[in-house]
C-alpha cells in the first residue's frame, strides 16, 4: 500500500550510498530503465527521474517504468520537481530545487511517510532544510559539471560544513567520478551522487559497481 511503501522507503534512506538520477543525453538510443537497472546491478541504491524536456505523457511512462524497476530491486524512487507525478505514480518522495515549491507546501502535499530532498549551495540552505522538516539535502555541484553548466561548484569546503553542522542525511553531487571521490568521502560524505558518470559510462553496472564500493569501504560496511 502507499503508505507502507513509503515507510519503508523512509527506513531505508539512512543507508544509502549510491544515488544516481537519469540523464539520457548521456545514453542517445538506449532505453532510460535498461541503463538504470545496469546502475541497480552494479549497486545503486536509490533512483531520481530527472528530466526537464519530456512531455508530461513521456513523463508519466518513464516514471512508471521506473517504478516497476525500482520496485523490482527494492530501492526508492524519487521523481525531480513533479509532485504530483509522484503522487500519481506513488513514487517513494520527491527531490525539490531551491526555486521549486516549497518545503512546507511539498510536505502538505505529500505527507509525512514520504520522502522531501532539498537542493542546497550554502549552509544557511542547509540549516533552513533540515529544519523545515527535509528528509535529505542535496549539496552541490561540489565539482563544476556539464550537467549543470554554468553553475558555481560549491566546493568540498561546503560538504565540509554540511558534514560537520547538520544531522539529516546529505547526498554530495556534481561531477563526481571514479578520479575524485575518495576527495569527497575524505571530506565527511557518506553517500554520493551521480548522472554522467554513470549513465554516460561504456561501463554502467562496472563504474556504479565502483563507487558504491568507494563509498561503502569508506562508511566501513562493505
Ligand atoms: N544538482 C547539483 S549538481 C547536479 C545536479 C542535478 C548534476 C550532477 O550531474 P553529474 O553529471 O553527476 O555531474
Ligand atoms: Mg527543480
Amino acid at each position: 500500500d502507499f503508505e507502507g511503501e513509503g515507510r519503508r522507503a523512509m527506513g531505508k534512506l539512512n543507508d544509502f550510498s549510491l544515488y544516481v538520477i537519469t540523464g539520457e543525453n548521456y545514453h542517445p538510443g538506449r532505453a532510460i530503465s535498461e541503463v538504470m537497472e545496469e546502475a541497480l546491478q552494479g549497486g545503486a541504491d536509490i533512483v531520481q527521474l530527472r528530466d526537464k524536456t519530456s512531455s508530461p505523457q513521456e513523463l508519466l511512462r518513464k516514471a512508471q517504468e521506473l517504478k516497476a524497476l525500482t520496485r523490482r530491486y527494492g530501492v526508492p524512487l524519487i521523481i525531480n520537481d513533479h509532485i504530483e507525478l509522484a503522487i500519481e505514480v506513488e513514487a517513494d518522495g520527491v527531490h525539490l530545487g531551491q526555486e521549486d515549491l516549497s518545503l512546507q507546501e511539498a510536505r502538505r502535499l505529500l505527507g509525512s511517510s514520504r520522502i522531501i530532498g532539498i537542493s542546497t549551495h550554502a549552509i544557511e540552505e542547509a540549516r533552513a532544510a533540515e529544519l523545515g522538516g527535509a528528509d535529505y539535502i542535496g549539496v552541490g555541484p561540489v565539482y563544476p559539471t556539464g550537467t549543470k553548466p554554468g553553475v558555481k561548484p560549491v566546493t568540498l569546503d561546503y560538504v565540509r560544513q554540511v558534514a560537520a553542522e547538520i544531522t539529516i542525511p546529505f547526498v554530495a553531487i556534481g561531477g563526481i567520478t571514479p578520479g575524485n571521490v575518495d576527495d569527497v568521502l575524505e571530506a565527511g560524505a557518506k553517500r554520493i551522487c551521480a548522472v554522467s558518470a554513470i549513465v554516460g559510462s561504456s561501463d554502467v553496472k562496472g563504474t556504479a559497481r565502483l563507487l558504491s564500493e568507494r563509498v561503502r569501504s569508506s562508511r566501513g560496511s562493505v
